[in-house]
């Protein structure tokens, strides 16, 4: 994938860190030892290219850029301008989107930052324009604190944290949740699907100023034409937060209905995951929202990372290649192949399948906890992450489910064939899996024999399909 040039480039920054930094050069490679040495089925991860990781390292990183493009707090932004800019006119041509903000740090910061420019332009301006003024500085202390309570006083509605929302979805411990009235719908209890029918009830009654879209941990496709006609009927704002299927949005592979994007007045995304770029966030949203979500930062934002902009670039570019459609097909289509075999060795699935890059195990009916699981399976050699099934008896730290994803090990080329031994191998460890006493909720054992197989099943995947092979480790001299 990589040229000969990124190669060298990137062995020479190892180096270098190396002679004057040993201690950082060394956890940087042991950080590469330990997920060359995993199978990586965290679905929020990926591997993003030597090309994206290279374009972050550089004198970007030291300018100030508070504004966005020709609007800025410093001087001396030119060059800051045009990466920016160009970033932006990628990802409005990678998702087909009005206006694209791309200075979010992250998609907690996104999602803030879109939340924010809704309230302005929904309720803050017309608050101003009421009174004659032109912003909050004009407002006499009683005046603005009609503002602020107008501004908490909105409804939030998103999908629960249970149901495979998100935190910044209005979960009671996020910041989401106090600066706005955040109620929730539910996936169904039985099918664990979205019931629209529901959604639709709920909405009519709590008449929210926001219905949110999207998911951390839901398998299942979106009719985000449903989703918006709900948002019509009760006058919402619409907004979705694509940040785990955002490449494969741009990578074809959700489409029509099940594409957010010509449906949502706001959407968010992180760029590290399925979109394979730098650790970052996003914000798409229609004209009536572009000013407002522009002024992101400095309201709610702090400094722009102009480098890693830049590197945003670089990520939408790759995006927009045939080889990134093929990329975003395969995630998809391998996510089903897991899931299948899994259900086929006696695994039980959340909503018994996937339509995305995601597979929630369910281990409720197993003596088993999402925590035990998780810890085996990282002692086999598979990184995952414990999560919450809906309405999980077992709570958020030690829940009773394990989500898989299919993003970082599509990049690494495997198909369905690795998929299904992937399957098999998680399978047989769960089904050896046994708590290590009546009362831990934490620990399980498994007999050596079968972790052996498993670790060296794992191991023969890992060979076939290495790492960034372009790194020789022994070069750098820094382990
Ligand atoms: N941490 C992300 C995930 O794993 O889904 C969401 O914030």
């Amino acid at each position: 994938m990589e040229n000969d040039l990124a190669k060298t480039a990137y062995l020479a920054t190892l180096r270098h860190l190396s002679h004057v930094a040993p201690t950082i050069a060394k956890q940087i490679a042991l950080e590469l030892q330990t997920q060359r040495s995993h199978l990586k089925l965290i679905a929020s991860e990926n591997y993003s290219s030597l090309t994206v990781q290279l374009a972050m390292g550089n004198l970007l990183t030291d300018k100030y850029c508070e504004g966005y493009p020709h609007h800025r707090f410093y001087a001396g932004c030119e060059q800051v301008d045009a990466i920016e800019e160009e970033a932006a006119t990628l990802a409005k041509e990678l998702f087909g989107a009005d206006h694209a903000y791309v200075q979010p740090h992250s998609g907690a910061d996104a999602n803030l930052v879109a939340l924010w420019a809704i309230l302005t332009e929904r309720i803050q301006t017309p608050f101003m324009e009421k009174l004659g003024r032109k912003n909050p500085d004009q407002l006499n202390s009683e005046e603005f604190e009609t503002l602020r309570q107008t501004l908490c006083n909105q409804t939030l509605l998103g999908l629960s944290l249970g149901s495979g929302g998100h935190l910044t979805h209005g979960f009671r411990q996020n910041f989401s949740a106090k600066m706005m009235r955040a109620v929730h719908y539910d996936v169904d209890p039985t099918s664990h699907r979205l019931d629209y029918g529901k959604i639709a009830e709920i909405a009519r009654k709590e008449r929210p100023l926001i219905l949110l879209a999207g998911y951390s941990a839901y398998p299942r496709h979106i009719d985000f034409a449903k989703m918006r006609e709900i948002a019509d009927e009760v006058g919402a704002t619409f907004m979705v937060d694509m940040a785990h299927f955002a490449g494969l949005v741009a990578g074809k592979a959700f489409q029509g209905v099940n594409n957010p994007v010509s449906y949502a007045h706001v959407l968010t995304t992180t760029t590290h995951k399925t979109l394979r770029g730098p650790r970052g966030g996003m914000v798409l949203c229609n004209k009536e929202f572009r000013d407002s979500v522009n002024k992101g930062c400095p309201m709610v934002l702090g400094g722009p990372l102009p480098h890693v902009i830049a590197s945003k670039a670089i990520a939408f570019r790759e995006a927009l290649t045939p080889e990134f459609e093929r990329y975003a097909a395969q995630v998809v289509a391998n996510a089903r192949t897991l899931a299948e075999e899994l259900i086929k060795e006696g695994v039980s699935l959340i909503t018994g399948g996937t339509d995305n890059h995601l597979v929630l195990i369910d281990l409720s009916k197993t003596p088993l906890t999402g925590r035990m699981v998780e810890t085996i399976l990282v002692e086999a050699g598979i990184t995952s992450n414990r999560n919450m099934i809906p309405f999980d008896p077992e709570g958020a730290w030690y829940t009773s489910g394990i989500r898989l994803g299919t993003p970082a090990l599509t990049t690494l080329g495997m198909g369905s064939d690795e998929m299904r031994e992937v399957a098999r191998i998680i399978a047989k460890v769960i089904r050896n899996c046994k708590p290590e006493s009546a009362k831990s909720r934490a620990r399980a054992t498994i007999e050596p024999k079968i972790m052996k197989e498993a670790r060296s099943r794992v191991q023969a995947l890992l060979d076939r399909y290495p790492l960034y092979p372009e790194i020789d480790l022994e070069e750098v001299a820094c382990g």
